[in-house]
């Protein structure tokens, strides 16, 4: 029987906060509004089957094109009123949003903080019971205090991140965070209603047996990525056993299990997608802080650290290779010799 304490979320924010560079107990405020709205969603992601006014989609586009579905929107809306009613975020940008959402309100426009979210990742799968994610970065405002937020508040690079972190609905829910003093992982208890620290320290495999990635878009895929897979697929010299492709179709519950085993999550280039698919701001900038934080890598395959990519649009797309720091660094290594062999 472990003796050890329950850590709920708030008490280890609390306690880490002291060493954060702007220990004001607002940015533990911030994420105890997160686990707040966290909570509210797993809720009803949960009774998704059971509920069936809030499963499908709901007529709507979003800027991507996507069919969004009730979920969807219902995460925007929690999480949106949760940070607003923090007091200390000035604005919103979220996948579920065309343009950023500015919070005016007197108390809201002297915060210090702007998020970028994913309120429902991979929300297409939440009708066929597969886990889902929220995915948010936290930034802090650079524009005056007292102004409205500006786009500029947001196209921040991702070396500016103060915290990030995902929510993962899954077999069990999670709340996975990083302020940049390592990567923390909460379970949820329904029992008594709070995240519980379930993984003090994350650290990654430096390397793993698990690819992930969907193989359809195989015939446009870079030359490079293709032989890396190829690569994954030969027998492994020590072990004479390929490596194993894993792809849910849910960045968050993709990139946790590799995070805890070892893997690689790539989305290249594809024809559908000439820029990548995922969202630099809300789905690849919080994930590659993550996976640094974990003693991970996460770069677009063409050399770029992608905490290093300067945003020109909320909505950007980036090509995204995340996971462990060996598989990272061959896949970026077979993309070096298919673009030196064109360039020649
Ligand atoms: P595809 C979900 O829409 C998402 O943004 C990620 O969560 C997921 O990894 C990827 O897209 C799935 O995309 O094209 O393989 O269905």
């Amino acid at each position: 029987m472990s003796t050890s304490r329950i850590l709920t979320l708030n008490e280890v924010i609390i306690q880490k906060q002291s060493a954060f560079p702007y220990a004001k107990g607002e940015l533990s405020r911030l994420l105890s509004h997160i686990g707040l709205a966290a909570k509210i969603v797993n809720n009803k992601v949960n009774k998704a089957g059971l509920e069936t006014s809030i499963i499908g989609a709901n007529d709507l586009v979003n800027i991507q094109g996507e069919a969004q579905q009730k979920l969807d929107a219902y995460a925007d809306d929690i999480f949106t009123k949760a940070l607003q009613a923090s007091g200390i975020v000035c604005g919103i940008a979220s996948e579920e949003n065309d343009e950023i959402i500015i919070f005016d309100d007197d108390l809201s426009l002297d915060g210090d903080y702007v998020i970028c979210i994913d309120p429902l990742d991979g929300s297409s799968n939440i009708d066929v019971n597969v886990s889902v994610g929220t995915i948010f970065s936290v930034y802090r405002r650079i524009s005056p205090h007292g102004q409205k937020v500006t786009n500029e508040d947001f196209l921040q690079p991702g070396i500016k991140q103060v915290a990030a972190g995902y929510i993962i609905y899954g077999s069990s829910t999670m709340l996975v965070y990083t302020t940049g003093l390592g990567t923390t992982g909460f379970t949820y208890d329904p029992s008594i209603g709070e995240f519980c620290m379930s993984h003090y320290y994350m650290v990654t495999p430096k390397s793993g047996k698990i690819y992930s990635i969907n193989e359809g878009n195989y015939v446009n895929f870079p030359q490079g990525v293709k032989q890396y897979i190829k690569h994954c697929q030969e027998n492994d010299a020590d072990t004479n056993r390929p490596y194993t492709s894993r792809y849910i179709g849910s960045l968050v519950a993709d990139f946790h299990r590799n995070l805890l085993k070892g893997g690689i999550y790539i989305y290249p280039k594809t024809a559908s997608a000439p820029n990548g698919k995922l969202r630099l701001l809300y789905e690849c900038n919080p994930i590659a802080f993550l996976a640094e934080q974990a003693g991970g890598l996460a770069t677009d395959g063409y050399g770029n650290r992608i905490l290093e990519i300067k945003p020109t649009d909320i909505h950007q797309r980036v090509s995204f290779f995340t996971g462990s720091r060996n598989m990272v660094e061959k896949a970026e290594e077979f993309m070096r010799e298919c673009t030196d062999e064109k360039s020649k």
